[in-house]
């Protein structure tokens, strides 16, 4: 290894698998800020990524992957602001314009100029078509995009910026409907799943039912404080429904979005209720079928969290609150790590350290 080289997991072409080469060392200019990766997350997002055929993401091939990222603020280009240098970080990953009016209030995952990023197809993001932070390094355009983590584990602070950050938004958008004897259905208990019981438990006073296809997240979801957990059977609905006291669950949070899962969700929500579809799993529901939704449902397909939400999410796992689920690969061990969350045998979250 070069002394001035770093190291990175890149897809270096569409249809390719990702490789571990070495990289220049990026000099940070202007506003940006260098960071020395100490964890990255990895995420069922990045499976997509990399299976996707050419002309399907309008990203350009070579890029490092890796968008759920902590770690260090080790050079800071000349206008930089925010996290000095020495500082533990962890970094939001959508990025945005900066300065349409979604991304001036910390909204970036929401940015106006989005479909302009999409056509210069520099990227829209960390590991998401600009250079990511499955690497020992990794160039963030502005300080705007780090939250100061203080003295919490780096392997526990990097999953908070994807898999905490887009449970804590899907939750965000049904607080309103969590009223007394509310019941909230979690479908699915991985990486997204178990922190959202977490944050239902630690933030609502929902009654919160969980499901999922393997016995060991049931495990999980009872650690994580849910009040019921059971596995997806042809009776779930009628099962969770009784737990709701027959009158169904306000919201259903679908982190698989798959067929049997947004079955299963038309099957136990309450009329007047919540469909929050998180999981791309590539399932379809007919919104127009008499029958298939109770009458009022109102579905929504958040996206990752905004920046204000971050610093909430932070906030609750230094208070202890939140406990991210980690299994810990070394990067070296990327490639090995990516296709035991393919094959579904990654307990909670992947998280890679630079060894
Ligand atoms: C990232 C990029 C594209 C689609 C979905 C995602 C999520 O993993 C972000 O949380
Ligand atoms: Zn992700
Ligand atoms: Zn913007």
């Amino acid at each position: 290894m070069s002394t001035d080289g770093t190291r990175a997991v890149r897809l270096t072409r569409w249809g390719g698998p990702p490789v571990i080469t070495e990289v220049a060392r990026p000099v940070p200019t202007g506003e940006q800020v260098l960071i020395q990766v100490e964890a990255a997350g990895l995420c069922r997002s990045d499976l997509h990524v990399i299976d996707a055929r050419e002309g399907a993401l309008l990203y350009r091939t070579p890029f490092t992957l890796g968008h759920e990222v902590a770690g260090r603020v080790l050079e800071r280009g000349p206008g930089a602001m925010g996290p000095a240098v020495g500082e533990r970080v962890v970094v939001y990953g959508p990025w945005g314009c900066g300065s349409c009016a979604r991304c001036a209030v910390g909204s970036e995952n929401y940015c106006d100029r989005r479909t302009a990023l999409d056509a210069d197809r520099t990227g829209t993001g960390a590991g998401l078509g600009r250079d990511g932070g499955m690497a020992d390094l990794l160039l963030v355009p502005s300080g705007r995009l780090l939250v100061p983590v203080g003295e919490l584990a780096v392997v526990q602070a990097a999953p908070l910026s994807d898999a905490g950050l887009t449970a804590y938004h899907a939750v965000a958008g049904i607080r309103r409907a969590i009223d007394d004897d509310a019941s909230v259905v979690v479908i699915g208990v991985g990486g997204l799943g178990h922190l959202a019981v977490q944050i239902l438990r630690a933030t609502t006073t929902a009654r919160v039912l969980a499901v999922d296809v393997r016995e060991e997240a049931l495990a999980l979801a009872d650690q994580c404080g849910a009040h019921f957990a059971t596995l997806l059977r042809p009776d779930s609905a009628a099962v969770l429904r009784d737990r709701t006291g027959g009158v169904g669950a306000v919201a259903v949070l679908d982190f698989v979005g798959g067929r049997s899962s947004l079955d299963l969700a038309t099957g136990v929500l309450r009329p007047g209720g919540e469909l929050v579809v998180v999981g791309s799993g590539g399932g379809e529901l007919s919104v127009r079928k008499p029958g298939v939704l109770p009458p009022g449902t109102r579905i929504s397909l958040p996206f990752w969290g905004t920046l204000p939400e971050l610093e909430q999410v932070v906030a609750l796992a230094r208070e202890g609150v939140l406990k991210v689920e980690v299994e810990q690969f070394a990067l070296s061990r990327a490639l090995e790590a990516i296709e035991g969350l393919r094959s579904g045998g990654v307990r909670g979250r992947a998280v890679l350290v630079p060894d």
